[in-house]
């Protein structure tokens, strides 16, 4: 989550931060994306610190640090330790509701209704519950997805579905995005966005679905196709698991169909972090502009709860740099963008 918080160990604050962490994700795998994004924020409030923060009213005095997260801060400070997350440790509903949510495709209503069926392991879910295919999948290959990528390894996979579609025509593209972009030295899945120059989204689809996605289930590289809980799939993406001829480990990864005039907005939008995202979306809005994957638009008019009522018009959505600059915000590199 944090890739480039590399000399952590000399961070005056580093054992709050451990702490905050821990209590990060045990909230990232509660699925509870408010809480998340509240820690994500105030963590890195304190990475920027160069003194220790030793009381609640030093942290909250700092910015993106509640009244809440402030006294956690002190108790961590006074005692080493955090009682919330002890007692989330003790809790065994809760640890089989963190189980069952890391299952792929479960979410918080799934993972409670296991629960409330009775089971309490995997295995129970295996010979027990209904599940869908793509459950199956996240079951059976639970500690698979589970574990970090190592950045060579998700360069590899790029690599893979690059040389498959270069293959078939030397004109595209397939980037590394997400995490990886970022520079992170390992990541959750592996994010391939696919372009050509002057190919239109019908044919880019169809090389993609038709074409590359076939010749890498025959290599065996690919293993299986996942279903996504999401309503926005476009056509424009494809999830599934990929396993690299030398591992036995199957991958998270994602196919990203980017035509060339979105390019710019989706090297964005998929670069994240999905926190730097959000701020720009919010700077854009605040500039009666608006941002999406697909480009930065123009005399956008909203209402009084910043809804948009009009779409506006393309700004620009090829290239990256110039999205920033119409923005009015310095460039910032892939890795600098961590938020
Ligand atoms: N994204 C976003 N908002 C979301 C989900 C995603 O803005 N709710 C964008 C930013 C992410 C990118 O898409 O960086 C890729 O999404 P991932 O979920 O794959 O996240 P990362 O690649 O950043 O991290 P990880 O290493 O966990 O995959
Ligand atoms: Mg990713
Ligand atoms: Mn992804």
């Amino acid at each position: 989550m944090h890739p480039n918080s590399t000399n952590s160990s000399q961070n005056p604050n580093a054992r709050t931060i451990e702490v905050l962490d821990q209590m990060c994700k045990y909230y990232d795998q509660m699925q509870d994306q408010w809480r998340t994004l509240a820690y994500r924020k105030g963590i890195a409030t304190l990475r920027k610190q160069t003194t220790k923060i030793t009381t609640a009213q030093e942290a909250a005095a700092l910015p993106f640090i509640g009244k809440r997260l402030a006294e956690k801060i002190e108790e961590i400070v006074l005692t080493n330790r955090l009682r919330r997350l002890d007692n989330t440790r003790d809790d065994p509903t809760d640890q089989t509701l963190r189980l069952f949510l890391g299952v792929y495709g479960a979410g918080l209503s799934q993972a409670n209704k296991w629960i409330q069926q009775g089971y309490t392991t995997l295995e129970d879910l295996v010979d027990r519950a209904r599940l869908t295919d793509s459950q199956k999948v996240g079951v059976q290959h639970y500690e698979d997805f589970a574990t970090r990528i190592p950045r060579a390894e998700v360069a590899a996979h790029g690599a893979f579905v690059r040389t498959a579609l270069q293959k078939i025509d030397p004109g595209f593209e397939a980037q590394v995005m997400g995490s990886y972009r970022r520079g992170a030295k390992d990541s959750g899945d592996i994010d391939v966005m696919i372009t050509r120059p002057g190919a239109s989204i019908g044919t880019l689809r169809n090389v993609v679905f038709e074409q590359v996605v076939p010749q890498l289930f025959a290599a065996d590289f690919l293993k299986v196709k996942l279903a996504t809980s999401s309503r926005t799939s476009d056509g424009t993406k494809w999830h599934g698991a990929s396993c690299l001829p030398t591992s036995n480990v199957w991958r998270r990864l994602d196919l990203l169909i980017v035509p060339e005039e979105e390019l710019g907005a989706a090297l964005i939008y998929f670069t994240g972090n999905d926190i730097f995202n959000r701020s720009l979306r919010l700077l854009a809005s605040k500039k009666g502009m608006r941002l999406n994957q697909r480009g930065l638009y123009k005399d956008v008019i909203r209402g009084k709860a910043r809804e948009k009522i009009t779409d506006g018009t393309l700004l620009e959505g090829r290239d990256e740099k110039k999205i920033f600059e119409e923005l009015g915000v310095p460039w910032r590199e892939p890795t600098e963008r961590i938020c």
